[in-house]
């Protein structure tokens, strides 16, 4: 038996599968016909009582959700996540620290604006204010990266990593990206590596800025 990833086009999944292909682990990708930005089936509560992907199911038979998990799970098993030709972890605390860092700030924040409704008591129209706030704590979460990238040229070291691929994914979903020349630089040397190139484009072309990937 192999990985199975369960994502759907667009969606949060991207990162783990351009990680699997760049640690050239062995998977079978399952797509959940839904569109981003929308809800997910009822049939997804099968998989994940929470109703997120991406969802990995493991040669053994564990199940991984929750992408910050789904990185460490990998990394704890295949030392190509780690010390690999194409992604390697210099600074295991900073991957750590960064990953959660990225998925409770960041794609929490993400949340926030597309399911607004989840967020807001019942009957609350404030949605723009939601909106806007949770636009703004993005950015400072971003500001942080893009200081920390100041000193090296990936958030791990000066070599990329798991953490580097899930932030060029959320950081691809920033509408307001001006200020962080870094972040930018970080996306796009993702988004063109040729292992992960095809997979992004497969992902995020139909709805996402082309210019990441088409260098
Ligand atoms: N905390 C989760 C968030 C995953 C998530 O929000 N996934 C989105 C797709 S990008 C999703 O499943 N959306 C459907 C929904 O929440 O109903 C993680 O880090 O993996």
């Amino acid at each position: 038996m192999t990985y199975v990833l369960h994502n759907r086009l667009g969606s949060g999944g991207f990162a783990i599968e351009a990680v699997l292909e760049l640690a050239e682990i062995p998977y079978r990708l399952e797509l959940i016909e839904s569109a981003p930005g929308s809800h997910l089936p009822d049939g997804a509560a099968a998989m994940n009582p929470w109703r997120q992907i991406p969802v990995l199911e493991c040669p053994d038979g564990a199940v991984v959700t929750e992408t910050a998990a789904i990185l460490f799970y990998l990394a704890e098993k295949h030392g190509s996540l780690r010390e690999g030709p194409n992604l390697y972890v210099e600074d295991s605390a900073a991957f750590y620290r960064w990953a959660v860092f990225l998925s409770v700030n960041v794609y929490e924040g993400f949340l926030r604006m597309v399911y607004p409704e989840r967020y807001l008591g019942a009957g609350s129209a404030d949605v723009s204010a939601l909106r806007k706030a949770a636009s703004a704590r993005i950015g400072d979460a971003f500001k942080l990266i893009e200081d920390l990238l100041s000193e090296t040229q990936f958030i791990c070291g000066d070599r990329m990593s798991p953490v580097d691929i899930y932030c060029a994914m959320l950081f691809s979903w920033h509408r307001k990206r001006d200020e962080f020349p870094r972040c930018i630089a970080l996306t796009e040397r993702v988004a063109r590596h040729p292992l992960v190139a095809p997979v992004w484009r497969k992902n995020f072309d139909h709805w996402l800025d082309r210019e990441w990937a088409d260098g």
